[in-house]
């Protein structure tokens, strides 16, 4: 009986929100790359920031315009902890992390999709994880 409420319940909300996930999703992508375009690097501000990066530890990904970092945590409940104050965070600033965690390990990727590459956002984002995790 249960499953059958659950399954009716899922049904009826389904395909309603993926319709209207579709649509606002379209517009804002649309207004995406002038947003983006603000928060490219220069060349200058690139090679400096990144070196900068890259002596806290983060490193480039090899076949994309990215930066990669593995943390490494006591416990689930550290690594999720940690997790959750980055997921605010980018909520706030409307840009998201690729990761992927298992256990006490959490491995990131950052860069932009909007420009195809690394922005300010995803330095930014990186100074952010880095700040919070100085405690650890
Ligand atoms: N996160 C990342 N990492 N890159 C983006 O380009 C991006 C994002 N764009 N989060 C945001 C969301 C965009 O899709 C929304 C519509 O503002």
């Amino acid at each position: 009986m249960s499953r059958l409420i659950f399954s009716l319940r899922a049904g009826s909300w389904w395909p309603l929100s993926r319709a209207s996930a579709l649509l606002p999703r379209r517009d804002s992508a649309a207004a995406a790359p002038m947003s983006s375009g603000s928060h490219w690097l220069s060349s200058s501000e690139r090679e400096q920031l990144l070196s900068e990066l890259q002596a806290a530890g983060w490193v480039q990904v090899e076949d994309r315009d990215a930066i990669f970092k593995e943390l490494h945590f006591k416990t689930f409940n550290q690594a999720f902890g940690f997790m959750s104050r980055v997921a605010l965070q980018a909520e706030k600033m409307d840009h998201h992390p690729e990761w992927f965690n298992v256990y006490n390990k959490v491995q990131i990727t950052l860069t932009t999709h909007d420009c195809g590459g690394l922005s300010k956002r995803d330095v930014k984002m990186a100074k952010f994880i880095d700040k919070i995790t100085l405690s650890h």
